[in-house]
């Protein structure tokens, strides 16, 4: 007999406790919880791109730092007719911005011999002078020393170029 009562109790004080759970647990509480996740994977996606965007400046930067160099300076087909002045576009680029040692190589591909003659208010200043250079052939000078140095084709001389120098 005593041990039906005890399980008596103890069913009791089950019943006791279960119902307890559920008038103590009215809870609509729980569903905020599950918008936070969504934040944080946004939040994670954009920690990621600026990193790749990073990387690739790095690579970007690493050839500038490199020793002289030469510059390419073409001709440009047909500037042995006035025109190409009107665009700066006889010597292509007709403005070349480069460091103390680089060199600057011309290429002719024009079916014409032009010149590179260095000029100073307008006239031949014997800092360089390529003489004719024919069709498929090249003149390059080095430059050591700052400063801005204008130039023009003595037979077209509508042909004007620029070369500065830092
Ligand atoms: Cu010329």
């Amino acid at each position: 007999m005593d041990f039906s009562v005890g399980v008596i109790i103890a069913m009791g004080l089950l019943v006791a406790g279960v119902m307890g759970l559920i008038v103590m647990d009215p809870g609509p509480l729980p569903e905020p919880v599950i918008v936070e996740p969504m934040e944080e994977q946004a939040d994670m996606e954009t920690d990621v791109e600026p990193m790749e965007e990073q990387a690739d400046m790095e690579t970007d930067v690493e050839p500038m730092e490199s020793g002289p160099q030469t510059h390419t300076v073409v001709i440009a087909e047909g500037s042995s007719l006035p025109g190409c002045e009107e665009t700066d576009e006889c010597y292509l680029p007709h403005t070349v911005t480069i460091n103390v040692g680089d060199t600057v190589l011309w290429e002719n591909p024009d079916p014409v011999a032009h010149t590179v003659t260095s000029i100073a208010d307008g006239a031949p200043d014997g800092m360089f002078e390529s003489g004719l250079f024919l069709t498929d052939t090249t003149f390059e000078v080095n430059f050591d020393e700052p400063g801005t140095y204008d130039y023009f084709c003595i037979v077209h001389p509508w042909m004007v170029g620029a070369i500065i120098v830092e």
